[in-house]
């Protein structure tokens, strides 16, 4: 049941472990989508728009004001028309979101991905550990209705694009299906 008729455009959260590919996949699927589709990282907006509490220097990020964060994303996520790129989901109503897009990366790639961004070894570990341990997955499934959540691999540009690909057709399909439920 699409879960609002005014919206033309979905709301697609894209999660995963940080390095899996997120914003990659974000900014690719920006740019092949057949509606317009703004493209929030989370974590970048938070620091613009200081919906924080306060820095953690041991972990070197920002301790999110969820009722803030939320504020601010609800009226963006009700227009639709969005990606929200994070790597947490369960935060964001059920009734925002259409397509929860769960990336997923081989733990050596992606402890390489995550040197090369220059983070700490103790916040490689952590998110290594996390990736191995499905977190960010199970998150998501918990949160969200089995059918609207998809874990996909990225490992490669094959993967990248087939991802971006699948994703096209999953709004094409979202985009008839609410053109038949608003006649
Ligand atoms: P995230 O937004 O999840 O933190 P990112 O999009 O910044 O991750 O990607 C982290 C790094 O990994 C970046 O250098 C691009 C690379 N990468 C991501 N997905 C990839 C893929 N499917 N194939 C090859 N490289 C990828």
């Amino acid at each position: 049941m699409p879960s609002s008729t005014s919206k033309h455009a979905p709301v697609i959260v894209i999660t995963g472990t940080p390095g899996t590919g997120k914003t990659t996949h974000a900014q690719l699927l920006v740019e092949e989508s057949p509606v317009p589709l703004k493209h929030i990282n989370v974590g970048e907006w938070v620091k613009e728009q200081e919906l924080y509490e306060e820095y953690d220097e041991d972990w070197q990020s920002y301790t999110v004001d969820e009722d803030k964060l939320l504020d601010a994303l609800e009226p963006i996520a009700s227009a639709g028309g969005v990606i929200l790129d994070w790597h947490t989901s369960d935060i964001f109503p059920e009734r925002w979101v259409d397509l929860v897009v769960v990336l997923r990366c081989d733990h050596t790639q992606l402890w390489e991905r995550l040197e090369k961004r220059g983070y700490p070894s103790k916040k490689i570990q952590e998110n290594n550990e996390a990736e191995i341990m499905e977190v960010v997955l199970d998150e998501a499934r918990s949160s969200y209705a089995p059918e609207i959540v998809v874990d996909l691999k990225s490992e490669s540009t094959e993967d990248l694009e087939s991802n971006v690909a699948r994703i096209v057709q999953w709004i094409e399909a979202w985009r008839k299906d609410h053109r038949t439920a608003e006649q």
